[in-house]
């Protein structure tokens, strides 16, 4: 990765200090702290705004909280691969997808260290492990508090995603130093069947609540471009904008569209095979806009995401990538497409403290 992805923001004092690469609390935001009683049409009426006022009521939201030119590093590792008993219809790990992808068993503590000081060496900041799961077994639960313990003691910040928790294994990881648990929606609650039939909307809002009981920050979030209808985008943002609490990290995906899974076979050679850019922004504009303390991350997709659409994508408040060149299972941009797009931006690696972390301290 080149260095310039690591330079530091402006001093302040300097000629260029109104740029000064910090929230600007004294640029009102439009949304204030970030309510949770949005409404279906307030969230339909962003959406339908000129794509020029949406990006720029974004941007001040971004200001406000944000430092406004830095994105967060962060990178993935499947400690699971494969052999997945659910059913989700966009998942190359699914046991029903014929995707051609070797079931693996949970790796050892030991290979998941060595893969997250490499993360670090990268310049990541936060470490992610994803386990094909329905939910962990308590006979696994040693094993990846040992990984959370691990990677967390290199000075990372830790995220886990491994399907539903009960309260004691949320309780387990967040003793043992979880930082932030991934568990996504995924898309709006009257979509959610024709995605997913192996469990219901109601059990991922149930883990959510065990994971914000437990004290770890939720990253929840979903996939955009499933053949789903703009009001799905709405139902899927009001979703996230009306649980109790934010969550603190909203992963918004693009489909990237899996051969041999049902959705991947469904849509492709289909006009909704992609995601249309225009609208792919407009999401994460309205997330932006309507939880604005939370980081938002631009997730899968974007190694078919030119650089021009990834660039409106951070003017619309997205702070937060993946980096490397492999997601869990998919390709992904990669580190030097990643520096080189930073470069050109002026773009560098996020320093500055998560509102999540200035609010615990
Ligand atoms: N098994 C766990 C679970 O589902 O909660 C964790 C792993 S799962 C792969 C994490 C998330 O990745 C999913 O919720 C989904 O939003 C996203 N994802 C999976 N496959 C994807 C794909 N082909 N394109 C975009 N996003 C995808
Ligand atoms: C999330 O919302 N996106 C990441 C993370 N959470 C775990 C996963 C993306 C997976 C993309 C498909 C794959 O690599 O298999
Ligand atoms: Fe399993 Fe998660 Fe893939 Fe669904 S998204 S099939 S739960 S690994």
């Amino acid at each position: 990765m080149s260095d310039t992805t690591l330079r530091s923001p402006a001093p302040s004092g300097s000629a260029v200090q109104l740029l000064e690469d910090r929230p600007h609390p004294s640029i009102p935001s439009p949304e204030g702290e970030g309510r949770t009683d949005w409404t279906r049409g307030e969230i339909a009426a962003l959406f339908d705004l000129p794509f020029l006022d949406l990006v720029l009521r974004a941007q001040q939201t971004h200001r406000a909280h944000h430092a406004p030119n830095q994105v967060q590093l962060c990178t993935l590792l499947s400690i699971k691969t494969g052999g997945c008993p659910e059913d989700c219809g966009y998942c190359s790990q699914s046991a029903f997808a014929d995707s051609g992808l070797k079931a693996e068993k949970l790796m050892d503590v030991d290979a998941v260290l060595a893969s997250a000081a490499e993360a670090k060496a990268a310049g990541s900041q936060r470490f992610c492990m994803g386990a094909a799961w329905r939910e962990p077994k308590d006979r696994d639960m040693d094993a990846v508090a040992a990984m959370v313990a691990g990677v967390k003691a290199m000075g990372l910040e830790t995220c886990m995603t491994l399907g539903m928790l009960e309260p004691h294994q949320a309780t387990r990881l967040a003793e043992a130093g979880l930082d932030y648990y991934n568990h996504n929606i995924d898309t709006s609650p009257e979509k959610y069947g024709d995605i997913i039939t192996t469990r219901t909307f109601q059990d991922r809002l149930d883990t959510l609540e065990h994971v914000r009981q437990a004290g770890i920050n939720v990253c929840c979030g979903g996939i955009v471009g499933m053949g789903e209808d703009r009001e799905d985008r709405v139902g899927f943002v009001h979703a996230l904008a009306t649980l109790p609490a934010h969550p603190e990290s909203v992963p918004i995906n693009a489909l990237v569209p899996v051969k041999g899974t049902v959705l991947g076979d469904m849509l492709a050679d289909t006009p909704l095979a992609k995601i249309d850019d225009i609208e792919f922004v407009r999401t994460v504009a309205v997330a932006r806009i309507t939880m604005p303390l939370s980081m938002v991350r631009l997730s899968a997709g974007r190694e078919s995401m030119i650089e021009s659409t990834q660039a409106l994508c951070f003017l619309a408040g997205a702070n937060s990538i993946f980096t490397g060149d492999k997601l869990l299972t998919a390709g992904n941009a990669g580190s030097d497409a990643d520096a080189a797009l930073f470069e050109k931006l002026g773009v560098t690696a996020m320093t500055a403290p998560e509102p999540a972390r200035v609010a615990a301290e």
